[in-house]
């Protein structure tokens, strides 16, 4: 065993005290956690050759979030000198490796080290880790691997024989020329609409091909001034006031997707006249105009989407794919149309997010096929027959209105206070009791009806079942509240 600088096995049974999976915005902040409760003996693994999650790997061109900048950072080490509003994958992925230099968790991260299994010990209560270089033991584990890490590749009839260049939008190939080709884009989520109107300007001509259309506002954004900056730095009451201001305006968004249905009118009549003072034809305003209601899929922010549509060289279809050929692509309306590039921007797989990793709990329990038809937690972290088992961003964690951050760091402080448990009290293991996961999931899939997300779309936030177990129904300040102390009494306890 290769234990790594952060494994000292000492008098314990096991060689580490937490194993993290991830080493993004969720499982740095588990680390940074961790360091500050007094527990220093953990290891954060990272299967690729850095650290920095999904704003390392998205790195496709126009790649930015969507929330803003002063709010997509940890509350505990805020950024002054963010250069824009919403911040750039660039910038984003600079500060996370800001973050792992400023609270020293370099030597916790093992790079290039892949989880491939981890097994629930019973009788000693530890986790037995099997990586792609080694094994080891750790008293609890932390699946930290979000969401949105595992890309979603669908197959069409003739998809192998395609003689072009294809990849998807989290495997962005920078060394390809895109000038004066014809390339086709399928997708039109969040990703997709970003990166085609850097492209549209290049290529010869691109076929979009859009399954189902985003709502989509304009973003406001804009780059800070120095003089911004230097009052963000250096005058600290405003920069958590900024801070603040923004965080209310986004919770207030979930009024309208849960309260008060008619202000998603306002927003719906805001989002159409977007797409009408971009799109002079009027059947292609119509075959971009969403026929559900904005919220129920992501509400995306983009300027220049729109106008990029409207190009000459830009041809948005709209019956399908039939069929992928050596050169070209088939559409459903029976035309072939010649390709040179196929870009999915078809998003990722979140239901099956942790992949082919195995992890098993207690008596052997596969968390995969517990998962299989939608996983379910306790608050997001914890799931039952998988003691000693904490997940940052579990399920109904996801929101399409703030801040994904302040998420994290709620759930973590949860997971901390957990593991500190654990430790302090020297228990074997502990396991959420069934009937406390089944009632607080019963009571969540309750707070859905009525709301945006229950009104008749098809989303990445739904199983296949049409169960939402992405999306957390409430405000964050609840969530915050709900993970404020570890609630040892919901557990079934050994020790
Ligand atoms: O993926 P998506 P994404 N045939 O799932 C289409 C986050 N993110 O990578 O809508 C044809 O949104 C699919 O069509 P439909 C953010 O949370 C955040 O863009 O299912 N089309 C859809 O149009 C986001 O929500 C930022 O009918 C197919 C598209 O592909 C999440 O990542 C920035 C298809 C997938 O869109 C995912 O974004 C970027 C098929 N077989 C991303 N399969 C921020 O700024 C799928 N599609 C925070």
């Amino acid at each position: 065993m290769n234990a790594g600088s952060a494994m000292t096995k000492g008098t314990k049974p096991y060689d580490v005290d937490v194993a993290i999976f991830g080493s993004g915005f969720g499982g740095l902040c588990m680390g940074i956690k961790l360091k500050e409760a007094g527990i220093d003996n953990f290891v954060i693994l990272e299967k690729d050759e850095m650290y920095g999650g999904t704003w390392r790997v998205n790195h496709y061109p126009g790649a930015a979030c969507d929330v803003p900048s002063h709010l997509y950072s940890f509350s505990f080490a805020q950024n002054a000198k963010w250069t824009r509003k919403f911040p750039p994958q660039q910038e984003l992925w600079a500060y996370t490796q800001q973050v792992v230099r400023e609270f020293k968790l370099e030597p916790h991260i093992r790079l290039n080290t892949a989880l491939v299994s981890a097994d629930f010990d019973e009788q000693l209560g530890i986790w037995r880790v099997v990586t792609s270089k080694d094994s080891f033991t750790a008293k609890t584990v932390v699946a930290a691997t979000g969401s949105l890490s595992r890309p979603s590749i669908p197959t069409f009839p003739g998809m192998e024989s395609f003689a072009g260049k294809m990849f998807h939008s989290a495997y962005w190939e920078h060394d390809y020329n895109f000038k004066g080709k014809r390339v086709a884009v399928i997708g039109t989520g969040a990703s997709a609409i970003q990166f085609i109107p850097e492209i549209a300007p290049k290529v010869a001509h691109l076929d979009l091909y859009q399954r189902t259309p985003p709502w989509i506002m304009p973003r406001p954004d804009r780059k800070i001034t120095s003089v911004e900056q230097w009052l963000l730095q250096h005058v600290k009451p405003m920069q958590w006031l900024y801070r603040f201001l923004t965080y209310l305006r986004y919770e207030m968004r979930l009024v309208a997707f849960t309260k008060l249905p008619v202000l998603n009118r306002l927003v719906r009549k805001a989002a159409v006249n977007n797409i009408n003072q971009h799109i002079k034809d009027p059947v292609l305003r119509a075959r971009l105009t969403p026929d559900y209601t904005p919220g129920c899929k992501r509400i995306l922010l983009m300027n220049t989407y729109y106008p990029t549509l409207a190009r000459e060289n830009v041809k948005v279809v709209f019956d399908g794919i039939q069929e992928i050929r050596s050169n070209s692509i088939v559409g459903k309306d029976g035309v072939e149309r010649p390709v040179d590039a196929i870009i999915l921007g078809t998003g990722f797989d979140v239901q099956h997010a942790l992949g082919e990793v195995e992890i098993h709990g207690r008596d052997g329990k596969n968390l995969r096929e517990v998962g299989k038809d939608g996983l379910e937690a306790y608050k997001g972290c914890t799931v039952t027959g998988f003691p000693n088992f904490f997940m940052v961003t579990g399920p109904n964690t996801g929101l399409g209105h703030n801040s994904m951050i302040y998420m994290i760091e709620s759930g973590v402080n949860y997971i901390v206070k957990g593991i500190k448990t654990i430790l302090d009290e020297k228990l074997t293991s502990v396991d959420v009791k069934p009937g406390v996961q089944r009632q607080y999931n019963s009571d969540i899939q309750s707070r859905f009806s009525g709301t945006v997300w229950t009104s008749g779309c098809k989303s990445w936030y739904l199983t296949s079942t049409g169960k939402n177990n992405t999306l957390w129904p409430g405000f964050t300040w609840e969530y915050r509240h709900l993970t404020k102390r570890f609630d040892l009494a919901s557990y079934d306890v050994a020790s």
